[in-house]
């Protein structure tokens, strides 16, 4: 058994215990209101879900198990995820026992690849990386072991096998999704001395004599790996799961979820955006080209993509992390320099504007600029990116859903006549008339 298996083993009996005391002393007592609003709303803001993993704070940003991302941004992804599942970060040995673990899983096989070649030319990559991990399902462990009967209190050992299993071949699935949809040549066999991030690098194929693009990608995963249990992807995955669906099912929902414009597909909006910019303008506009470009595409009702967040209400600390590195070795590339430029003056555009709760840069604002720098130049390419490394989120959170025997998920809902009934009786009570 691995270092990962056996720290989460002994912490789960004490995580039991402390969920089944806080249900018994709490309750009954209420942690959230839901408005009629927030019921049309999306449920922004409502209290109703427990995830451990991490905490999304309006003014400070991700915080995970207590660390804020800033201080994680030099870690390993593999670093985070034993993090996100245990509440530590590994010592050295914990951390070698992952990594040797995700090397001996990492053989894709033979029919993924045939599968993905047998999509049409035009099919989105996002479509083609949660059609690989779908076509791995047949493998799940989880699957099997309930089928053959086992006991709740088991769940998470399954689920955590069938996490590894995945998480050791994503790079390669993405990578090989990159190279068959663009054509890019064979796919590129693993370098089994390199970490899971440099191999993901590795395999996509960009050239990287000087290591920075296996940093960019290492930062990258690190950053978007975990975003609290609300948001579309995480919470798609968790929806999913509760059902007891494996885990491939659940993450290939999740990741579902990540393909929409509102969340992951922003960061292939953004890159347009930038592009649309430099076409325009031919290169590099000056401040005020920049201005009256963002107000016409308010004008013209949509959305600067890159920009606002439904919990955040400060500049994503993952942007700053991005910016810096971008700042650092990308200084001269004319698209992060529109980024920047963009940094300075959309936020005041966006508060006159008046409509965005937050003004502010999220973590999809610069990544498909540092990306396209290094050679990424396919904008559709860019969601996968972010799956591969939220997918580390969505799995430490399914195994502590299993590990706490998470119910199945069943809000309930009303119909506008009931609303009306209901909440208008309370709200206009009917005038008695006088006897
Ligand atoms: N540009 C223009 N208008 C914006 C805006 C932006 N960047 N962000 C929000 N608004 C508008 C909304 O469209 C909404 O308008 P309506 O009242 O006409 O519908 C109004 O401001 C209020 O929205 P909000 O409460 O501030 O934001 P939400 O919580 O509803 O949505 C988000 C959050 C991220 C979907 C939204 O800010 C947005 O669309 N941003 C651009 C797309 C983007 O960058 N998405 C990536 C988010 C990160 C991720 O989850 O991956």
């Amino acid at each position: 058994m691995s270092a990962l298996h056996d720290k989460l083993a002994s912490k789960i009996p004490a995580m039991r215990d402390r969920a089944k005391e806080i249900v018994s002393k709490y309750g009954s007592e209420v942690i959230s209101e839901v408005t009629v609003a927030q019921a049309f709303g999306g449920m922004r803001g409502v209290k109703s879900m427990v995830c451990e993993t991490s905490v999304v704070d309006a003014q400070e940003g991700l915080i995970i198990r207590g660390r804020p991302i800033a201080d994680l941004a030099d870690r390993l992804p593999e670093e985070i995820f034993f993090l996100l599942c245990t509440g530590d970060l590994p010592n050295e040995m914990e951390l070698q026992s992952l990594q040797a673990e995700l090397g001996d899983r990492r053989e894709v096989p033979e029919y993924v690849w045939d599968v993905l070649r047998t999509l049409p030319k035009d099919t989105h990559p996002m479509q083609m990386f949660t059609t690989a991990i779908l076509v791995l399902e047949r493998d799940s462990i989880f699957h099997k072991r309930y089928a053959e009967g086992m006991t709740k209190q088991e769940h998470w050992e399954p689920a955590l096998e069938d996490a590894l299993n995945l998480i050791a071949k994503l790079p390669a699935l993405a990578a090989a999704v990159y190279r068959i949809r663009f054509e890019k040549g064979d796919l590129i066999a693993p370098d089994a001395t390199l970490d899971w991030g440099a191999s993901y690098a590795q395999m996509l194929g960009i050239p990287d004599p000087s290591g920075k693009f296996a940093n960019l990608m290492r930062l990258y995963m690190t950053l978007h790996s975990d975003h609290e249990a609300g948001n579309v992807s995480a919470n798609t995955c968790h929806v999913v799961g509760s059902s007891l669906a494996d885990p491939y099912y659940a993450v290939s929902a999740g990741l579902g979820g990540l393909a929409g414009p509102l969340h992951g597909l922003a960061n292939q909006e953004c890159l347009r955006f930038v592009k649309g910019v430099q076409d325009r303008f031919s290169g590099v506009p000056t401040e005020q080209q920049l201005t009256e470009y963002v107000w016409e595409l308010l004008k013209s009702g949509r959305v600067v993509p890159g920009y606002g967040h439904a919990v955040l209400r400060v500049t994503d600390p993952r942007f700053t992390a991005f910016h810096a590195f971008g700042k650092r070795f990308c200084a001269d590339d004319p698209l992060f320099t529109i980024v920047d430029m963009g940094f300075r003056l959309i936020p005041d555009i966006l508060i006159k504007h008046g409509k965005a709760k937050s003004p502010y840069p999220n973590v999809d604002a610069g990544t498909g600029a540092l990306v396209h720098h290094f050679g990424i130049t396919e904008s559709n390419y860019y969601t996968v990116l972010f799956g591969v490394s939220r997918s580390l989120g969505m799995l430490s959170q399914l195994i502590l859903n299993r590990a706490l025997g998470t119910a199945i998920t069943r809000p309930k809902s009303v119909s506008m006549d009931w609303i009306e009934k209901k909440v208008g009786a309370k709200a206009h009570p009917p005038v008695s008339s006088p006897a």
